[in-house]
């Protein structure tokens, strides 16, 4: 008997239905934003359910949630898994939820086929990977694993001005939990389930995507200052506008990034012009640049011009440039990408190495041990968008394997 023969479609599918509700959206996303009250409502929902299982529930400083499955030797470095139940503000059903319930899946799943293993293992929703309210995105596994110091990220605040720790306090007591007082880092490996969030595993046909790493990512905000002024009476050629200059910074990035191998990744996914008057000269916007490529030489050569770009094309307004974060490459570890080909192959299923476009909590987890990832298709590869899509039968396939994964490195 093998955990996944226990995997359950209908309870995983089901599971899916149940947090959709959460923040649901008319046109069938989610806008369920990190601690949020629909976050929290999330929280309360996977408590109860590890809580009916006997596993054990608790958070962490920065707001983590582990459930937590017991081992025979309990002391030992769990196997973690896991992923993120946060979205995008008009997201998917999918995009990290898949993750949270692929893994709770396959506890239950190890629990009905009466398997207990040596290690423990530990489901993480980790907090705030979108980062669409609070920047930066991944901020929970990054300040579990060192790279963000935990009062900062506190101290982040939000369009409204909102505190992430006030956001957190209000979610737990929305949603209770025993809350450890620092951040354990021992584990024996970590592998995440996700929706592929691209369309190659439906394109090939194949069920399993065995992903070999994430490619590395910069987040900058720019700020463009010049002179609010009456739209009626003052010349051009005095002017300093600066959506006029935003717009020239723009194209000027864009002409910087421009790659005909289409492999960069350059986005500008917040624009806010102020005062937002139609008959005042704008004298601030604030946009965001989110930039990634899978070699580390061009992350480096391109993010290191954005600057000179930025100041040479601001025209008679000021400019600055802050670079929120920069996360190198993660290359995953070859036996942990070995593991998750050969279950895939044991139970059958069609799979294809692939790389990550879309960033993850595991790239924070990659660099304190061995970590990988299990990608299943979503149709058309749509994601952060509320067409997003997956079919019964695929999520079960990815928690079939991430199931046996889980087995096999919890008895080590
Ligand atoms: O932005 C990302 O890559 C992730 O989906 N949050
Ligand atoms: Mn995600
Ligand atoms: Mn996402």
């Amino acid at each position: 008997m093998r955990a996944s023969d226990r995997v359950d479609e209908g309870r995983l599918w089901q599971r899916h239905v149940d947090m959709a509700k959460l923040g649901g959206l008319p046109k069938g996303g989610v806008n369920r934003q990190a601690l949020s009250p629909e976050d929290a409502a999330a929280r309360r929902q996977l408590g109860a359910w590890a809580a009916a299982r006997g596993f054990d529930v608790y958070g962490d400083p920065i707001g983590n949630l582990y459930v937590r499955r017991a081992g025979i030797q309990e002391d030992a470095p769990p196997v973690l898994t896991g992923s993120h139940m946060d979205s995008q503000p008009t997201g998917g059903k999918y995009d990290g939820m898949y993750g949270v319930l692929a893994g709770f899946e396959a506890l239950e799943a190890l629990e009905d086929s009466g398997i207990r293993t040596k290690r423990p293992i530990a489901v993480v929703a980790w907090v705030n990977e979108e980062g669409s309210r609070f920047q930066p995105g991944a901020m929970g596994s990054a300040v579990w694993g060192g790279d963000y110091p935990l009062d900062s990220m506190l101290a982040v605040t939000d369009r409204s001005g909102k505190r992430l720790g006030d956001a957190l306090a209000e979610t737990l007591a929305a949603a209770p939990c025993r809350v450890v007082s620092g951040f354990d880092r021992r584990f024996h490996a970590y592998i995440e389930a996700h929706i592929e969030q691209g369309p190659r595993l439906e394109a090939e046909g194949c069920a399993i995507g065995v992903v070999t790493g994430i490619q590395g990512s910069q987040r900058y905000t720019v700020d463009i200052s010049g002179e609010e002024a009456h739209a009626g009476t003052t010349p051009l050629r005095v002017r300093k506008d600066a959506l006029r200059s935003a717009i020239s910074v723009v194209e000027a990035l864009q002409r910087h990034m421009h790659d005909p191998e289409d492999v960069v990744r350059f986005t500008v996914g917040r624009f806010e012009c102020r005062p937002g008057s139609p008959n005042t000269v704008p004298g601030h916007v604030h946009f965001t640049i989110d930039f990634r490529h899978p070699d580390a030489g061009v992350l480096a050569r391109l993010g290191g011009g954005i600057e000179r770009v930025v100041a040479a094309s601001a025209g008679p307004c000021t400019a600055t440039v802050a670079r929120i974060t920069d996360v190198a490459p993660t290359v995953f570890d070859p036996r942990i990408v070995g593991l998750v080909r050969a279950k895939a192959e044991a139970l059958g299923l069609a799979n294809m190495d692939m790389p990550s476009g879309a960033g993850h909590d595991a790239m924070h987890v990659a660099p304190h041990g061995p970590a990988g990832m299990i990608f299943v298709p979503c149709e058309r590869g749509i994601s952060h968008n509320e067409a997003e899509a997956a079919r019964p039968g695929d999520l079960a396939a990815g928690a079939r394997v991430l199931a046996d994964c889980l087995t096999e490195l919890a008895n080590e």
